[in-house]
């Protein structure tokens, strides 16, 4: 088998060729001086999306925070004050940005052609924030979201600070929001006082914005929204087994398309490799130590054919329908694949596990006590036992 060695793969640039194929959505941020947009987009997606200070104006009031490594491209509004000759300004700048994003991304279309609808530089939705500290819904608040409402694009309201006001008061306001914006609402604080927060947990919609924000954007940009998300674990596990696994177990059912004699299967170690590090990037680990992906990389490349070789000898893949009788001497598309699946799930499983320590549980973790030989062949054991189980009860 050819031997592979840590030092053939450059990480940095396969993180880089990850990154750069995910579309990112554009998500315009609104809102008065004050409502709180800074604070949203910190809670939703961690400080380092929107750091004050690396954003580019784009056009007066309006700046974009791109940064490379994150899934989704935000728009914040300067915002206007309450009872301000600005306010008209905001409407207007706003209004025209949206404009002129929406022109750049219809293309001329070419005779007998339809015209053909660029997603990229277009604003795919809107974040609209109503603070419940000012107790009302500005007749400015109204004008804005009726105008990008007619322009169809999908408007949120995210109604923040919350913890600024009573039960009663909040009825008022959400009542107002229904009756003259028409528009979704969901209610926020970022409030980290433990018994604000026990208080009020009842009654925030975090969840319930970020399912709006998920099921209003095209399919193809879902995979930047979740990935940039902070925390939301479970959502970010979801997408790597429906759709980013997938992805890779395809790839290497390629590869064995003619069957692969098994001295050859280390040809699937970098499809592994790119897998492992795409999974590790979704659940925001690449964020968290520069050599993790080293580490990683390491651990697929050294351990792969070991792996691959032991999951053969104990008869694993003969829990799975089709591998045939070639198995012993060639890797087939069956083998192929389901090898790498099941290496999929068992680094989900543990980046899974690291990314709870780490971003949940504040925990300084020893990584190689996650990636190693061992997690990853019980893991991977525990795949094929799945697998089976599923195959018997139909
Ligand atoms: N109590 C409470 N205060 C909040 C909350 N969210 C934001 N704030 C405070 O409100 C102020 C404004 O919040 P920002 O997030 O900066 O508001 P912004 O809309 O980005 O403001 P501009 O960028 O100036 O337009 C800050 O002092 C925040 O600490 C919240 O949920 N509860
Ligand atoms: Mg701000």
């Amino acid at each position: 088998m050819k031997d592979y060695r840590p030092d053939d793969f450059d990480f940095n640039k396969t993180l880089g060729e990850i990154s750069e194929g995910i579309k990112k959505p554009n998500i315009l941020i609104c809102g008065a001086t004050g409502a709180g947009k800074s604070s949203v987009v910190n809670y939703v997606f961690g400080a380092a999306v929107a750091r004050i200070g690396h954003g580019i104006p784009v056009t007066r009031g309006i700046t974009k925070y791109q940064q490379a490594d994150a899934g989704v491209v935000l728009y914040d509004t300067e915002g206007y004050e309450i009872g301000t000759e600005k306010i008209s300004k905001y409407k207007a700048n706003v209004e025209g940005w949206v404009n002129e994003c929406r022109d750049a991304a219809i293309k001329p279309a070419k005779k007998d052609e339809t015209d053909h609808q660029d997603l990229t530089n277009q604003i795919h939705e809107v974040w609209y924030c109503i603070s419940a500290g000012n107790k009302r819904v500005t007749d400015m608040d109204i004008d804005v979201i009726q105008m990008l409402k007619a322009k169809k694009l999908p408007v949120a309201v995210v109604l923040t600070q919350i913890d600024n006001l009573d039960a009663e008061e909040l009825l008022a306001m959400e009542a107002a929001i229904r009756n003259h914006c028409q528009v979704e609402f969901f209610r926020t604080s970022v409030a980290d006082d433990p018994a604000v927060k026990r208080a009020l947990q009842d009654y925030l919609q975090w969840d319930e914005l970020i399912r709006w924000a998920i099921d209003h954007l095209d399919e193809s940009l879902r995979e930047g929204f979740i990935s940039a998300l902070k925390g939301n674990l479970e959502a970010k596990k979801r997408l790597i087994n429906h759709k980013i696994i997938p992805l890779y177990t395809s790839g290497a059912a390629g590869v064995a398309l003619t069957p692969i004699p098994f001295s050859d299967a280390a040809l699937l170690v970098p499809i592994q490799i790119k897998m492992s590090l795409h999974i590790m990037k979704t659940y925001g680990l690449d964020q968290k130590l520069g050599n993790l992906s080293s580490l990683v990389g390491s651990v697929v490349v050294s351990e792969s054919g070991r792996l691959l070789a032991q999951t053969l000898s104990a008869n694993l893949f003969k829990l799975i329908p089709g591998v045939g009788t070639a198995i012993g001497t060639t890797v087939n598309t069956v083998v192929a694949s389901s090898f790498t699946a099941a290496m999929g799930y068992a680094i989900s499983e543990i980046c899974f596990r690291c990314a709870t320590a780490v971003f949940e549980e504040g925990k300084e973790i020893e990584w190689a006590e996650y990636f190693n030989g061992e997690n990853i062949t019980a893991l991977m054991a525990e795949w094929f036992k799945v697998k089976d189980r599923d195959k018997r009860h139909g």
